[in-house]
């Protein structure tokens, strides 16, 4: 991994979005320490970590995944589904503004309107996109990335559990996928198995939380409180020779923030 950029908490985070209202309310401080154990430890596995100052306006900025695709040297803007935090995309756009004239220059696209799209809903492994068709990203966004990424095979597939395609799977490695071990999961996992075709595996978890992990070279990070998960994981990357890191991310996951939608990872 070349860099990551993450966004810290603001204390407007108890107004974040919510699917569901959470049974105990969030516990801001606690919240921000989950968080910050987060940015120290992606610190660890990446050689540069660029911190965006939170915007109290946008109380999900810290959710910094949903503002772009970084796909090879190809980076996407992209527009979010939900209005009140379509412009937490711009400090994004201008902190990568900045790092071109550091020597790093990715091609940037952006999806325009009509076209909606949240990182969370884009898993790549190997060449392959899927994108999950969901309340914050259509068809027409699907569209636009194939045209800015001609090389990659841009796979569509309908959401049809949790906020986004990667609440209920994502990628350990580019041949094994991870997903939930619930009927909606299984279908949206046979699909994208269907495409990769025989060479990658699928790895069901008892928690769907769990499902989505975070590969930053050769460490993974994974939900901490899901130990019949975790043991499954633990020895998965056991096999691959990875370094486990554990978080805890009760107050994040309260408005439906899993371990990826809390960075935004550039590659070599
Ligand atoms: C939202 O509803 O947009 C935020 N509360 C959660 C976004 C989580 N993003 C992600 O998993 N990529």
């Amino acid at each position: 991994m070349r860099l990551a950029i993450v966004r810290p908490l603001p204390r407007s985070f108890l107004s974040a979005l919510k699917k569901n209202t959470p049974g105990e309310p969030i516990d801001w401080e606690r919240a921000h320490q989950q968080h910050e154990t987060y940015a120290r430890i992606v610190a660890q596995a990446v050689p540069h970590v660029i911190t965006i100052p939170a915007d109290e306006s946008f109380p999900d900025c810290c959710f910094i995944e949903d503002t772009a695709v970084v796909s090879g040297s190809d980076i996407v803007i992209t527009r979010i589904g939900a209005e009140s935090r379509r412009g937490e995309s711009e400090a994004v756009a201008e902190e990568i503004a900045k790092l071109a004239r550091e020597g790093y220059s990715p091609r940037i696209h952006r999806i325009t309107s009509p076209a909606t799209m949240d990182g969370g809903d884009v898993l790549q492994m190997g060449d392959h996109i899927f994108v999950g068709l969901s309340e914050r990203t259509n068809a027409e966004a699907v569209r636009q990335l194939q045209t800015f990424l001609p090389k990659r095979k841009v796979t569509s597939l309908p959401v049809a559990d949790g906020l986004h395609l990667k609440s209920v799977l994502s990628a350990f490695s580019d041949e094994i996928l991870l997903a939930a071990d619930s009927s909606p999961a299984r279908l949206m996992a046979q699909a994208i198995m269907d495409a990769l075709g025989a060479k990658a595996r699928c790895v069901y978890l008892p928690d769907t939380i769990a499902a989505n992990v975070v590969r930053l070279d050769k460490t993974v990070l994974i939900q901490a409180g899901f130990p019949k998960s975790e043991a499954i994981l633990r020895s998965l990357a056991g096999e691959e020779g990875l370094r486990v890191e554990c978080l805890a991310m009760s107050e994040l996951i309260k408005a439906d923030g899993a371990l990826s939608c809390c960075s935004l990872l550039i590659p070599r």
